[in-house]
């Protein structure tokens, strides 16, 4: 046999081009692309599907510590299985630095957390939370070299927030490291003040979470972390934006000259603040920070996807469970916004929202929706072209995806280990009917086919941002 797969008949779509051929499949890689090929072991009928690069999600937390007596809804089982039957075939979380321990000694504790456990790929961002003279001079620079190629760091929360002066240190080290920034960017003395001052007010439902974290913390965040950037000369990745005025904030540090990237998440196209004021605690499942905005907020950053502002789509999937006393609803979050934990699960939702309204309503087109959702993400990361396309010597990592198929998004069908879904009873168009990792199905329809441990640990190369 000359192939071990041939996916024959579908519509192959990259980031660049979308055309007819099938394509063959030797050894977990892209070995030809032609108008027809024969002679393989398996023939996948692609009639009527595309063929695109599986979803790359680079921001996600799987097993994450959360605080005491915080639960994350996901570890790398669950997450990787609701990752795939979502159209993803590698997904992106963050190691913690526990403070007071290296990172070395993080990723040790991690790794084990992941090992055999995945069904997809995986590949792990560094976050730095203490950045001592030893992690920035000596680690980073060996763990860039071993692979890890992109840090992240937090201008909030106070057990992780970077100071401005820790923040220089941490950009110049990656400068020199070839390390990649990741900047989650909310003023933290901003929030505090205003967390004390609607406690003082006795204004303690979920719905405050979204008037302690205002736009404009978020917009002093960004433009304080574009500057420091500028001022050692380091280019960044501003995560999870949820509003204009931070969008513009990118805009002007990139007519500056600026190396940035931005980011996006579904939570920005879809909720607002109001939904934070529903009912009883329901609120509480919608808490994540950045917080959700306004429908003026939602088109500015469906147009900061159209027009390049927005360079990632990533779905933030931070899952915690509502009804349980180590999630949403613990004791003290059912009593007060401030310790119900930030975030919200969607990792299995995020390609089909994106298809659906930005394909499907003609916001973007087939091509954008294959860079925002996998090719920029292998670019930036330093996985391309091992990943993130469709082309010879490509993993054979691959969504096949019927655009006329109809889902009411409904917790009961999906995989993750949360709950509940923010989109429950949203109505998408286009869903990914089969993934296929390095050759291999892993789900087909609602079937899983692959094992445990078909995922593995992917080691990274320097961004394209670098
Ligand atoms: N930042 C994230 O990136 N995810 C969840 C919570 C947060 O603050
Ligand atoms: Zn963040
Ligand atoms: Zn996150």
């Amino acid at each position: 046999m000359q192939f071990d797969t041939i996916i024959r008949n579908g519509t192959v779509v990259t980031a660049s081009d979308t055309f007819r051929c099938d394509v063959g499949i030797r050894d977990g890689r892209i070995v030809s692309l032609a108008d027809t090929l024969e002679n393989a072991a398996e023939i996948i009928d692609a009639t009527g599907l595309y063929v695109m690069p599986g979803g790359i999600d680079s921001h996600v937390h799987l097993a994450q510590p959360s605080g005491d007596g915080i639960v994350m809804a996901d570890d790398f089982e669950s997450g990787t299985l609701s990752a795939a039957f979502g159209g993803n075939t590698t997904v992106m979380p963050f190691c913690m630095q526990e403070k007071g321990t290296t990172l070395r000694q993080s990723l040790k504790d991690y790794h084990a957390k992941a090992e055999g456990e995945c069904y997809i790929d995986v590949s792990f961002h560094l976050v730095v939370t203490d950045p001592t003279a030893y992690v920035l001079g000596q680690e980073l620079p060996a763990l860039v070299a071993d692979g890890y190629s992109s840090i992240k760091v937090f201008m909030t929360y106070d057990n992780l927030r970077l100071r401005d002066d820790e923040i220089l240190a941490t950009l110049d080290s990656a400068r020199s490291s070839g390390a990649l920034v990741m900047v989650h960017c909310e003023n933290e003395d901003a929030i505090r003040f205003l967390i004390g001052r609607h406690e003082a007010n006795g204004e303690l439902a979920p719905k405050f979470h979204a008037t302690s974290r205002p736009v404009a913390a978020e917009r002093e965040a960004t433009h304080r972390a574009l500057s420091l950037a500028e001022i050692v000369d380091t280019p960044i990745v501003i995560v999870h934006v949820s509003n204009r005025e931070a969008m513009e904030e990118i805009q002007r540090a990139r007519a500056r000259g600026s190396k940035v990237a931005g980011e996006t998440c579904p939570q920005y196209l879809l909720l607002t603040a109001d939904d934070l004021d529903a009912a009883e605690l329901e609120g509480a499942k919608f808490v994540c920070s950045p917080p959700p905005r306004d429908k003026e907020s939602q088109a500015a950053c469906w147009e900061g996807l159209q027009n390049g502002t927005f360079d990632l789509f990533s779905s933030d999937h931070c899952p915690f469970r509502y009804e349980d006393d180590q999630g949403k609803l613990n004791e003290k979050g059912k009593r007060n916004f401030r310790w119900i934990p930030n975030g919200i699960p969607g990792v299995e939702t995020r390609l089909p929202i994106l298809f659906s309204e930005g394909v499907g309503k003609g916001r973007i087109d087939l091509n954008r929706f294959v860079a925002l959702s996998s090719t920029n993400h292998a670019k930036l990361y330093g996985l391309y072209p091992r990943k993130g396309t469709i082309a010879i010597g490509s993993d054979a990592d691959i969504a096949l995806w019927d655009p006329e198929k109809t889902v009411t998004i409904s917790n009961d069908i999906l995989h993750h280990g949360a709950d509940y879904t923010p989109y429950e009873g949203l109505e998408v168009k286009g869903w990914p009917v089969r993934v296929i990792l390095r050759g291999k199905t892993v789900t087909a329809g609602h079937e899983l086919v692959a094992g445990k441990g078909s995922g593995t640990y992917l080691e990274r190369t320097r961004s394209s941002l670098l």
